[in-house]
């Protein structure tokens, strides 16, 4: 069937004030760029006739300036799910203006099929190709888009020229049935492939294709400073003594790792250890670091949902991409995260806390229990699941006016019972086999900074009651220190006993 090219404006259009929209990928790759942008200016021009115009927006978790800085700017979300991570959209959320649902990133796409959230009125894809059968070549990330596509009376595709057809094979478009018919996703090592490589659409739903030209536009990576360095080698370390202690097979195991420069930093570290053996990966992103552990055969399969390159390393893989055609495979985010797959191939989890607390409950998404940074996206998936779960982050954080080692945390996203590991630039607490006191030790002795480890001491001290030796109305001293003065350090119990 022929199918109709347009201009991104008249794809923004189509959309009206109250649709439900879906897009394809999965942090900014894989996600459009250019719809959104003219969507962002209709709205602009809708309210400054005095039109009401906002949309739902349902992605595969964050995306780029271009989704959610253009559109929190112009006041057009009405409601946004299920990941963001933009500073214009947070403002939009932590101030109402914007109905965030933070959603844990594997199940979105059920919720959506079993119709939580109504209908989709249009999917807009980025895709590297599209046949008349409408069979779709997608580009760098998948996310939810199989289901958003299934779902929606209409669909937008950008056809973006940057991206090679040779994308062909690198995606595993897979669906499960729901419940009560659904059965086993039949993935047994990481780099099984149990889908089509295209995704398929009915043709007669494309009302329109813009043509675009334009690289994922994800932020180069500032130079790991001293912490990250401390961080990653520490990360190293632990696995490379549980590793010689036999507690992981001598094939090892395959990795997650969530987004940004401390977890790339972690690879880059792992990809020096001669310790090691070379590894896979079972996880949602794969960043730059990920591509040059392939080079180097340390990193020989990575199953993603999405390829989460700088433009220079998109770059780097388009011109070779022979050589990582085989090594790499995108798939939906309900497979790439899924709970059943994660626990049976046994994947070793590392995600990045906001704060961490004496018993070993980590807070992922709110900033001092109430500020939405980004949400817990895959974090959940992967550690409840994981065969090892770790966290990091540093010990401190503004200068040490915030100890990201607390009494209580303020919002707990992964509880005790989930999080195995901890580790910050001081070094790593084994939480495993210990009671609540003996984590508590272990994660004050271990992981927080040395200004603050006499202060948590005393927060011990004062609990005499129960097996979690919590005072509850001293647990958030070093929050409200925080509020009050602006430095954790002045944190005092007796005020509030
Ligand atoms: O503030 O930006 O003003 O300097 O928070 O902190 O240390 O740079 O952390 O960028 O690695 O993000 C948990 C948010 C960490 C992220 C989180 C301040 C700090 C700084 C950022 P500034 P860092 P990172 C894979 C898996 C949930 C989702 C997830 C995240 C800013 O990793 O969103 O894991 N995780 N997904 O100063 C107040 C504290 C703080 C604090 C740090 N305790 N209190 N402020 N900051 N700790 C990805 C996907 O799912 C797609």
């Amino acid at each position: 069937m022929a199918y109709n090219y347009i201009t991104a404006e008249e794809a923004a259009e189509i959309i009206n004030n109250g649709d439900t929209i879906g897009l394809s990928g999965f942090t900014a790759p894989g996600t459009p760029k250019f719809v959104t942008e003219a969507l962002a200016k209709k709205a602009e021009r809708e309210h400054a006739e005095g039109r009401p115009f906002k949309v739902n927006m349902f992605t595969g978790a964050s995306t780029s300036d271009h989704v959610d800085g253009v559109l929190a700017r112009a006041n057009a979300y009405n409601m946004r799910a299920p990941y963001q991570n933009v500073p214009d959209l947070r403002k939009r959320i932590n101030s109402h203006d914007c109905h965030y649902f933070d959603r844990h990133l594997s199940e979105m796409a059920q919720e959506m099929r079993y119709g939580t959230y109504g209908d989709v009125d249009v999917a807009i894809i980025e895709a590297a190709d599209i046949n008349e059968k409408g069979e779709i070549v997608l580009g760098c990330g998948v996310g939810n888009v199989p289901t958003y596509a299934m779902m929606a009376k209409k669909i937008i595709i950008e056809l973006n020229d940057k991206l090679p057809k040779s994308l062909l094979g690198m995606h595993d478009i897979y669906m499960p049935l729901d419940p009560p018919y659904r059965r086993e996703i039949p993935i047994y090592a990481a780099n099984d492939r149990v889908g089509s490589p295209v995704l398929k659409v009915d043709p007669a739903k494309v009302v329109g294709i813009v043509r675009t030209s334009s690289y994922d536009c994800v932020k180069p990576f500032s130079a790991p400073d001293e912490v990250s360095k401390q961080i990653g080698a520490n990360v190293v370390r632990f696995l490379v003594s549980e590793y010689k202690a036999g507690r992981l097979p001598k094939e090892f195991l395959p990795l997650q790792s969530g987004v940004g420069n401390v977890a790339n930093a972690v690879l880059y570290d792992l990809g020096e250890s001669k310790e090691l053996p070379p590894f896979m990966m079972y996880t949602e992103v794969i960043q730059d670091a990920v591509l040059a552990l392939m080079q180097k055969g340390k990193c020989t399969f990575a199953s993603t949902c999405s390829m989460t390159f700088t433009d220079a390393t998109e770059e780097i893989l388009f011109a070779d991409i022979n050589f990582f055609h085989d090594k790499i495979l995108m798939r939906p985010a309900e497979i790439s995260n899924n709970p059943e797959v994660i626990r049976r191939i046994g994947v070793i989890a590392m995600n990045t806390a906001l704060e961490a607390d004496l018993f070993g409950s980590v807070n992922s998404t709110h900033v001092l229990g109430t500020k939405m940074m980004n949400g817990i996206g895959g974090s959940g998936d992967f550690t409840r699941n994981a065969y090892l779960s770790i966290f990091s982050c540093p010990s401190v954080s503004k200068g040490g006016l915030i100890s990201n080692i607390v009494p209580m945390v303020a919002h707990p996203d992964h509880s005790e019972h989930s999080v195995d590991i901890l580790v910050t630039d001081q070094g790593i607490a084994d939480l495993r086999h210990k009671d609540p006191v003996e984590r508590a030790n272990a994660i004050i002795d271990n992981c927080a900074h040395p200004m603050y480890r006499e202060l948590l001491r005393d927060y011990l001290r004062l609990g005499t009651q129960g097996q979690t030796p919590h005072t509850l109305r001293a647990a958030f001293a070093f929050h409200n220190a925080f509020s009050d003065t602006g430095d954790m350090r002045n944190a005092d119990y007796a005020k509030y006993m």
